[in-house]
């Protein structure tokens, strides 16, 4: 048996599931819907920015349309977070209403 103070084993009251070791926490973009921004706009940010296929783009687009929201990707905080302000800002250039966001994954 490990000890405690060896490196990989867990503390006295440390299970397998609470191990010290941090796994950095991961983001859901989220891409909400609106009634202006065109859908071929959408699918263009999804191809361009989120480094998607067209097909998974339209598909995504889509799914966005009907249910009001869909999932884009899931990427690190800084990721996320850069994705969005892009989104943003292309939205904004081009006087489109569209909003991305994120939640922890
Ligand atoms: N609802 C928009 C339209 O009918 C299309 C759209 C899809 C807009 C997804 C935003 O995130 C969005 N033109």
């Amino acid at each position: 048996m490990p000890s405690k103070h060896e490196p990989g084993s867990f503390g006295q009251n440390q299970t397998h599931a609470e191990s010290k070791v941090e796994l950095p926490k991961q983001y859901r973009v989220l891409l909400h819907n609106d009634d202006y921004t065109p859908m071929e706009f959408v699918v263009d940010v999804l191809m361009n920015i989120f480094l998607l296929d067209e097909i998974s783009s339209m598909r995504i687009m889509l799914n966005v349309h009907k249910e009001g929201r869909g999932i884009c990707g899931i990427f690190s905080f800084e990721v996320a977070e850069s994705k969005i302000a892009r989104v943003h800002e292309l939205a904004s250039k081009n006087e489109y209403p569209l909003r991305a966001s994120m939640e922890e994954a």
